[in-house]
């Protein structure tokens, strides 16, 4: 039995989730999945003993329990051995951990007309001035931690790291809803799906039959 559980919601829906799972995926960490459907009853029976905040993800490391997606995050990259979560030069660390941040507490528009749904693909009629900004803003951010700190791979600071984690359901986000992108944004989200972890969740999602109508009648 693996020491790590990793509690989601579903693939096809669940952003925050998304984040620590592709993370442990494509590090090959060895764990127990545990999917929650949201907004199902099994959810409300069973998250109260797994999750403190009552919601997901959440990773159990033995006794420890560990929530927030980003205190995943940070939480994995310290294990032993570490994993590649920040890059190492202090300057690039702390733009990771900035656009992390603006990730995890920023861009509600983007959240709230967008969310992510792995299985969408058609574009939306109408997108509010905030999302307009919010979408601008995050391929602005893209951009030029590109162009300061990605040469030595396609990701935000050349490998893949923390700050992909953390924007990866937004590549599902602009794909998903036809966002036009531009060139380095474009690149960037088809360097998040050919991760081979990615495809594993994508192949997850579309194999779940729930379906939420809060995310499926957005703009159609
Ligand atoms: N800040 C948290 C947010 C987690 C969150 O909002 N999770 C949602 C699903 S994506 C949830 O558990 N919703 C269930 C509920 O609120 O009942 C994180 O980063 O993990």
């Amino acid at each position: 039995m693996s020491r790590l559980r990793l509690v989601i919601g579903n693939k096809n829906y669940s952003s925050w989730s998304l984040r620590p799972w592709l993370f442990m995926r494509h590090h090959g960490l060895d764990f127990e999945e545990v999917r929650l459907p949201l907004d199902s009853d099994t959810f409300r029976q069973r998250i109260v003993e797994l999750s403190p905040s009552g919601r997901v993800p959440v990773l159990h490391d033995g006794e420890r329990v560990v929530w927030d997606s980003l205190a995943i995050l940070e939480y994995l990259a310290d294990l032993q051995p570490p994993l590649r979560g920040w890059p190492e030069e202090q300057g690039a660390r702390a733009l990771a951990r900035c656009i992390s941040a603006e990730m995890h507490a920023g861009f509600a528009d983007l959240r709230g007309e967008l969310p992510m749904n792995c299985g969408r693909r058609s574009s939306l009629h109408a997108i509010s001035a905030g999302a307009r900004r919010d979408i601008e803003r995050i391929q602005s951010i893209w951009r030029q931690t590109r162009q300061a700190h990605g040469d030595g791979g396609p990701f935000l600071f050349g490998h893949f790291g923390i700050a992909d984690a953390m924007y990866a359901p937004v590549a599902v986000r602009f794909r998903g809803y036809g966002v036009p992108l531009d060139a380095d944004s474009q690149a960037y989200v088809e360097a998040i799906y050919a991760l081979p972890a990615m495809q594993d969740w994508l192949a997850g999602a579309a194999a779940e039959s729930e379906r939420l109508a809060k995310y499926e009648t957005i703009g159609h």
